[in-house]
């Protein structure tokens, strides 16, 4: 018996999981899209599409933490002097509220700002790295990359919001820089349920052609 790495059931097919060398990569958990009266709500966007992700990645935080494993959380969001917004950014939706503006948590989207925190259910511990990104995917921009190869990362568990945005761009980032990712269904969400299947459905298609969907209860008994 391997002991080294761990078979976890996916599509299209099983993910050999091995603990030395993967990471938890938990997006942009932030108050800002998840909480009732968030940025994300003030949209008109459904909350609680995200917020059944909630309980999911709290416990496979937990038993990730307890392995002595990696995290990594990421957070989106800008300098509050805006310099690393692009314009085309801010002015894109036509809303009558956007980047930097004062919203319900403070300045929308803005480091340093209550909204922009991550959730208190799955906040990181001091030793957890989180990487403040100005775009979607989580590469960009970012010293992701620098990071997970400093520390002999080359498989990722994705996990966060929202799927067919951050969680798909960061992904396909990974896969194009030579990373394996496993997505986890129930902790990852959409704000549109028909996003959420289309966007595990490309990830898995054509032989898993970005990585690999699971859930987390696999990982949760393989590791626990
Ligand atoms: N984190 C993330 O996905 N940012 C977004 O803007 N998502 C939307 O679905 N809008």
């Amino acid at each position: 018996m391997p002991t080294d790495h761990v078979m976890i059931e996916a599509e299209p097919y099983e993910f050999e999981l091995y603990p030395s060398r993967c990471a938890l990569v938990i997006i942009d958990m932030q108050r800002d899209f998840l909480e009732p009266g968030g940025f994300g709500e003030m949209l008109g966007n459904d909350v609680s599409q995200l917020r059944r992700t909630i309980e999911p990645n709290r416990k496979l935080l937990d038993v990730w933490r307890q392995a002595g494993m990696q995290v990594i959380h990421t957070r989106e969001g800008h300098r509050p002097d805006l310099t690393d917004l692009p314009p085309a950014k801010k002015v894109r939706g036509r809303s009558a509220t956007c980047i930097g503006d004062a919203g319900p948590m403070g300045r929308i989207l803005v480091r340093g700002e209550i909204g922009h925190d991550i959730i208190p259910e799955l906040y990181p511990l001091s030793t957890e790295p989180v990487i403040d990104k100005p775009g979607k995917g989580a590469f960009f921009a970012t010293d992701l990359q620098a990071i997970l190869q400093h520390r002999g990362i080359t498989q990722l568990i994705v996990t966060g919001v929202t799927t067919e945005v951050c969680v798909n761009t960061t992904v396909r980032e990974a896969n194009d820089r030579g990373f394996d990712c496993l997505v986890l269904e129930d902790c990852v969400g959409s704000y549109f349920p028909e996003f959420q299947e289309m966007g595990l459905k490309m990830i898995k298609a054509q032989g898993g052609i970005f990585g690999w969907v699971g859930s987390s209860g696999s990982v949760v008994n393989a590791l626990g």
